[in-house]
């Protein structure tokens, strides 16, 4: 079972989405995260151990080599295009079937950050937990978050955010949030985010998982 998950983590490192994908040149006609991660779902391993230990493995593994300075933006990009394929392919098995909406919960990735994998994470499990998603995207401002809330006025609020220059974003968007609409509960999450830093900004909730957030939501909160 390691052994499937490691190659899935491995083939997220280097792009490789598909057996069809050229790139990269040195893994051309091998199996890619696509087959792996069926497989991997046919020989009974969860959809959330095939995220964790393959998926975002493998998107930590790529994002300390550019720590290092070992690959470069074009590789984290193809990384995250075989990444995002891979959660399509999930995202059925974190469906819960449930017809009834348990609410409504908007999510974007604050202003000036384009980072959307871990926003997408909490996407497809918010939903495989029964509530209705309203995806703003990336580099999302403060007024398509209002925007959002007025059409849908029972909602809860996440936000993320992977830098460290545009978690101060959050601030704004969660001022500008609860004075025109104090009730609105605002979540935040993301690799830089803390509690102290919630604190700081006012948010409501900070998660550092998409589980968390929904543990303390099926909890009744
Ligand atoms: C992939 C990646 C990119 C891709 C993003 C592609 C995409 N579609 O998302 C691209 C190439 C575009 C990119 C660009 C840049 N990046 Co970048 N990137 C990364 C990388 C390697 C992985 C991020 C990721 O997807 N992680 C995996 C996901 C699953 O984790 P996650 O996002 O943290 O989400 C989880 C939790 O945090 C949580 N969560 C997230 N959001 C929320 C919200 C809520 C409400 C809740 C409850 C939970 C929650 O749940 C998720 C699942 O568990 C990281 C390195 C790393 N180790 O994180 C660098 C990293 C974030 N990038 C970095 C940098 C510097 C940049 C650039 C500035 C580089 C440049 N010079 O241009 C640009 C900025 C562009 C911009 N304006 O946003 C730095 C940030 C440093 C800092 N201190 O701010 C990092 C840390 C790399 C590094 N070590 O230097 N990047």
């Amino acid at each position: 079972m390691q052994d499937i998950l490691q190659r899935i983590a491995v083939c997220i490192e280097r792009g490789k989405a598909s057996l069809k994908s050229l790139y990269p040149p040195d893994m051309k006609g091998q199996e890619g995260v696509a087959e792996l991660t069926e497989k991997a779902l046919k020989k009974g391993i969860s959809a959330q151990e095939v995220l964790n230990k393959g998926l975002i493995f493998g998107m930590h593994s790529i994002g300390e080599k550019f720590s290092r300075g070992d690959v470069f933006i074009p590789d984290l990009l193809i990384a995250a295009q075989a990444m995002n394929a891979a959660m399509e392919l999930l995202r059925p098995r974190f469906e819960s079937g449930e017809i009834h909406h348990k609410g409504t919960f908007i999510i974007g990735t604050v202003s000036g950050d384009l980072h959307d994998i871990g926003k997408n994470i909490v996407k497809i499990v918010m939903e495989g937990a029964g509530w209705e998603v309203i995806d703003l995207g990336t580099d999302t401002s403060t007024e398509s978050f209002i925007k959002a809330i007025k059409n849908s006025p029972g909602a809860l609020v996440g936000m993320s955010a992977l830098l460290t220059t545009t978690m101060l974003n959050m601030e704004k968007s969660v001022r500008d949030i609860h004075v025109k609409y104090p009730y609105i509960k605002v979540i935040i999450g993301g690799a830089p985010i803390t509690e102290n830093f919630r604190k700081d900004i006012g948010a409501d909730l900070y998660f550092p998982d998409p589980n968390k957030l929904v543990e303390y939501l099926k909890a009744g909160n």
